[in-house]
């Protein structure tokens, strides 16, 4: 049969058949001629990358940011330069699940925002919760392992959850947040999306600030409870990615509001607890938030391998006029996401249309596997052939705090109101209506319940009586009826 398009192997010759492979009589051996067939087999073995080690299931799409008011007197950034406008990519994740984990397990969810600006990619890696577990990138290993799987029989297991939660008192308010209603949102769209970092601003006079992101979703929260969500793991276990995709194709584009907290440099050495810890959230009556403009998604990816499973996020991709802070978990994060990228994807990872930037590239990197993108002499710096030289006026790199002082290993420096389980005990107090902190409870108890040894669940009821005497004292009569 002839076709308008006629099957090809990969270097373009159109091949005989789609059905059948090439033998020696119809009842005999293949041919080692069969050359379409052996491609097609071997580049079949060949269509996985590595899952990522952490926020291995998700999918995303593409949009823009839009900056609709001025705080230009906080950062030169362009992107946030009233009036600019910029294309970018999310992907959502969960953290724990691998590839074709269920999308409604309860698990921080992954935001992660490429905006392709005028000035070079710009990262934001963040979450849907504004902490994290811990504050020193040096635990994350420990971290993941006790949430993904026992080395004996391949299972999760809560006891090691709880026995690194509890050893990590730091954790509490992160495990509040993901107890609660906002551990398992109903939908990506709603949720909001955070930085979760502390982060450098530098205005043009090279004025400079530190920042919390925080996108508020403009369809409202919501969330499904315990039971919702273990249903639907079993009936719809792409439920995010579908509601992402459908959304989008009816013309229903979701829409979420920047806003930033922004502290001055010279009162981070005094505020009552350390700004850059990541346990801890800056409260809005200390720094409000302010309203920097609006992020919208309106276009599903064409291809998800290619734009989705290998679309490559990085913390270290700041553009001028925004840099890091000493954050310990933001220092760590500075250097893994390049290096787990050159592994899962290949050195020239950059060079795939998805991560390529649209500002012009002028970097002196050169050759290597897949390379796609080339240069042209000379391909050394400095050179007398006018290529590229840098611009020593450029680039957010000095954060003003820590850099003078001595190399230690220790924790930080402890503020007046610096403790683990102070902002737990707020989010469930105060935070919480009547009826989410029942759901809260019901949650952490159900878990506790299944598989917690005696010694660790006795850590655990201390731990959330360290957070709030009184719901300690109910999860401990939960679990124990
Ligand atoms: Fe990640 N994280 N992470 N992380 N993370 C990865 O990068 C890592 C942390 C986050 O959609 C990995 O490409 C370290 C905090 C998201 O592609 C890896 C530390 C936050 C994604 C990695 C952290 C995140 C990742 C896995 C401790 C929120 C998915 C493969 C210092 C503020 C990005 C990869 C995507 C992915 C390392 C902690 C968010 C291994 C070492 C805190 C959203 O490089």
């Amino acid at each position: 049969m002839s076709s308008p398009r006629p099957t090809t192997t990969n270097a373009g010759i159109p091949v005989a058949s789609d059905d059948h492979s090439l033998t020696a009589g119809s009842n005999g051996p293949i041919l080692l001629q069969d050359h379409y067939l052996i491609e097609k087999n071997a580049q079949f073995n060949r269509e996985r990358v590595p899952e990522r080690v952490v926020h291995a299931k998700g999918g995303g799409a593409f949009g823009f940011f839009e900056t609709t008011e001025d705080v230009s007197q906080y950062t030169k950034a362009a992107l946030f330069q009233p009036g600019a406008k910029t294309e970018a990519l999310i992907r959502f994740s969960s953290v724990a699940g691998e590839l074709g984990s269920p999308d409604t397990w309860r698990d921080p969810r992954g935001t992660a925002i490429k905006f392709y600006t005028s000035e070079g990619n710009y990262d934001l890696v963040g979450n849907n919760t504004p902490v994290f577990f811990i504050r020193d990138a040096i635990k994350f290993p420990d971290f993941i392992r006790s949430q993904k799987r026992r080395a004996d029989n391949h299972l999760r297991d809560h006891d090691m959850q709880w026995d690194f939660w509890t050893h990590c008192p730091e954790s509490a308010h992160q495990v509040t947040w993901l107890m609660g209603d906002r551990g398992i949102p109903k939908t990506w769209r709603n949720m909001n999306l955070y930085g979760s970092h502390t982060f450098m601003w530098e205005n043009a006079k090279g004025e400079k600030f530190w920042v919390k992101y925080h996108f508020k979703t403009d369809q409202g929260h919501d969330f499904l409870t315990q039971e919702e969500a273990d249903r639907l793991a079993g009936e719809d276990s792409d439920a995010h990615i579908r509601d992402l995709w459908t959304s989008i194709k009816s013309g229903n584009n979701p829409s979420w509001t920047l806003y930033v907290q922004v502290m001055p440099i010279e009162e981070a050495p005094d505020y009552r607890f350390n700004p850059f810890d990541l346990t801890k959230v800056w409260p809005h009556g200390d720094y409000p938030l302010i309203k920097v403009g609006r992020f919208v998604l309106n276009r599903n990816p064409e291809n998800y391998f290619a734009q989705i499973e290998q679309a490559a996020f990085e913390p270290s991709n700041m553009v001028p006029g925004i840099g890091p802070s000493p954050d310990k978990m933001l220092q760590g994060r500075l250097f893994s996401y390049p290096d787990a990228h050159r592994y899962r994807i290949g050195p020239n990872y950059m060079d795939l249309p998805v991560n390529r930037p649209t500002a012009q590239v002028n970097s002196y990197a050169k050759d290597g596997p897949m390379r796609y993108s080339y240069g042209q002499d000379p391909v050394y710096a400095p050179n007398s052939y006018g290529g590229p030289h840098a611009d020593t006026t450029q680039g957010t790199e000095h954060s003003p705090q820590g850099i003078e002082e001595e190399v230690v290993r220790s924790a930080y420096q402890l503020h007046a109101e610096d403790d683990d389980f102070g902002q737990a005990g707020t989010l469930v107090r105060e935070v919480f209506s009547d009826e989410e902190r029942q759901r809260f409870v019901n949650n952490v108890a159900g878990h506790l319940s299944k598989g917690v040894s005696q010694p660790i669940l006795e850590r655990a009821l201390q731990y959330w009586r360290n957070v709030d005497k009184d719901t300690g004292d109910k999860i401990a009569e939960k679990v124990q009826n």
